[in-house]
């Protein structure tokens, strides 16, 4: 069991940090939240760009050593925390899946979700590191479909990051609402990690609104 000191979490509410929250909350660790105001440009003020010099959300500090980018917090936390259940370790022929999928998230399925959302032209595929949006997709409905999670019976860290875009992508309608998806979706608002984010995550942003 982590004290609270020994993960320290940086997080602006309504934004890519949720990722991290949900391994949070999903982890069952205590942390020590510190609250970050993007309208007020915390994240841009010096303090935090000593955490991380991109001036971006989110950001850990584990055990002392800062994490960034929210596909690296989940892995790390998940490795860090095996008890959790939400890792795949080294040694299981999973293990290279798990992996590519923690990694698709951030270099294939956001960038996909990204480009169509600010109708950025469409240029060679093959200069696109996940060639097309409807590849994209495809692959991920194809994971997910047999499910219940895209590694099977368990859940892991992976469908923390690709649970997180299809959600996201979806809600900015981006996304397109098929079976497959909306399914797998249910099954990940169904987790009471997942309900209590965005509780939290409501709570949070009201907070700073006010
Ligand atoms: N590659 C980073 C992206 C982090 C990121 O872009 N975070 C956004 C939150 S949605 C942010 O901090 N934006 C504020 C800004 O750049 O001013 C990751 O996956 O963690």
């Amino acid at each position: 069991m982590a004290n609270e000191a020994d993960i320290v979490f940086y997080h602006a509410p309504q934004s890519r940090s949720i990722i991290a929250q949900w391994m949070l909350e999903e982890l069952g660790q205590p942390y020590h939240l510190h609250l970050l105001n993007l309208k007020k440009e915390e994240h841009k003020q010096p303090a935090y760009l000593a955490v991380n010099p991109m001036g971006k959300v989110p950001a850990i500090a584990h055990k002392g050593v800062i994490i960034t980018e929210a596909a690296a917090i989940c892995c790390h936390l998940a490795d860090a925390y095996p008890q959790a259940g939400l890792n795949v370790s080294v040694g299981d022929p999973r293990r290279g899946p798990y992996l590519k999928w923690l990694f698709f998230g951030p270099s294939c399925l956001e960038p996909a979700i990204i480009d169509r959302m600010f109708k950025r032209p469409d240029v060679v595929p093959g200069a696109l590191g996940y060639g097309t949006f409807d590849t994209t997709l495809d692959v991920v409905i194809t994971a997910i479909t047999e499910g219940p999670y895209l590694l099977g019976e368990q859940f892991t860290a992976a469908d923390v990051v690709i649970g997180s875009g299809l959600v996201w992508g979806m809600a900015v309608k981006v996304v397109p609402e098929r079976p497959e998806i909306l399914a797998y979706a249910a099954r990940l608002r169904e987790r009471p990690a997942l309900q209590r984010v965005y509780t939290k995550d409501a709570e949070f942003a009201a907070a700073q609104a006010a």
